[in-house]
């Protein structure tokens, strides 16, 4: 059994295996998971939650980077989470982020973890937001996390964030594809990337059209502002951060930070909740009740689900 209050203690601290094994306490729902969740809660609600979403390759792990260089230099504690729910195993491209991210491996104000695989309990939409929470409780001032843009995950852990930054990148068709796939929706902050690449200029036109067409905006609406970079020289990267600032402070201003955790916990507690409720039903193919349930005596069982259900509801 781990020592959790020392763990907590040490996570604090900084110290980077503490924050690892709160972590892998968490995500897979350890025997001692409420214990933890009790003892982090108290501290978790100060840090910022920024997520960094595009397609493969646009220059997400550059930016994230070159966006912990940034927070460092203006003395923030920075945590990273790597999610790719495309890749069930830590895969080549998580290999990446951590190369391209490597500058920050032996400083102590700097936590990454990345995160692969589908495969336990209620998945990225469980392990994601507890990971969160942990660096949350850690002291981290930001916590970055990217992910890659794959149809749904994407703006499940889009959802986890207080303020989404969509990056795009010339001659990628991004524009295009963006928009069909609904995606400017979720962008709190643009960036073209790769800006020293001939089309950023045009991507930057294409997406503020884009952008346009959804006015309906009233006067004191946030308008998503776009951002150039070359994140692999570290340009426009301050710009990225002052836009970042700007949505806070614009989402403190109006409540909508408030709403936006409001409604993350919801959705977490839902989440927590059907994966109780799928874990007391288990496994159906392999249960021996399902024999009975066949056998004619199905409806009461059912009744009893839904009785169950009405519970989890109430
Ligand atoms: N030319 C150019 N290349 C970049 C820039 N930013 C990132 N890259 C390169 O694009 C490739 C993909 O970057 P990466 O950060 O791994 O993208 P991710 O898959 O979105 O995380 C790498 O080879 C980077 O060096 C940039 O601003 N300009
Ligand atoms: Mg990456």
């Amino acid at each position: 059994m781990a020592d959790v209050p020392t763990l907590v203690e040490q996570a604090r601290q900084g110290r980077p295996r503490a924050v690892a094994r709160l972590i892998s306490l968490v995500e897979g729902a350890s025997p001692q998971l409420r214990e933890v969740m009790a003892a982090l809660a108290p501290l978790a609600g100060g840090a910022y939650v920024v997520g960094v979403t595009g397609s493969p390759g646009v220059g997400k792990s550059t930016s994230t980077s070159a966006l912990v260089s940034a927070y460092r230099r203006i003395g923030k504690r920075v945590g990273v989470l790597a999610v790719d729910p495309s890749s069930p195993f830590s895969g080549g491209a998580l290999l990446g982020d951590r190369v391209r991210m490597s500058e920050h491996a032996s400083d102590l104000g700097v936590y990454i973890r990345s995160m692969a695989t589908r495969g336990h309990l209620g998945g990225l939409a469980w392990a994601a937001p507890q990971a969160i929470r942990v660096l949350d409780a850690a002291g981290c001032d930001v916590v970055l996390v990217e992910t890659v843009g794959v149809g749904q995950s994407e703006v499940e852990i889009a959802a986890q964030a207080d303020t989404s930054v969509l990056l795009l990148a010339p001659g990628m068709g991004d524009g295009i594809q963006a928009a069909k796939a609904g995606i400017l929706e979720i962008g709190d902050v643009y960036v073209v990337n790769k800006a020293d690449r001939e089309g950023a200029d045009a991507t930057a036109r294409e997406l503020n059209h884009m952008l346009g067409l959804g006015e309906g905006r009233a006067p004191g609406d946030w308008r998503p502002p776009i951002v150039k970079t070359v994140a692999a020289r570290g340009e426009g990267i301050d710009e990225v951060v002052e836009a970042l600032e700007k949505h806070r402070a614009w989402m403190e201003e109006h409540g909508v930070l408030a709403e936006r955790r409001m409604r993350r916990a919801a959705g977490e507690v839902e989440t927590i909740a059907v994966t109780a409720l799928r874990e007391r039903i288990g496994d159906l193919h392999g249960d021996r009740r399902l024999g009975r349930w066949r056998s004619g005596s199905w409806p009461v069982s059912w009744i009893r689900i839904r009785r169950r259900m009405s519970w989890w509801r109430g």
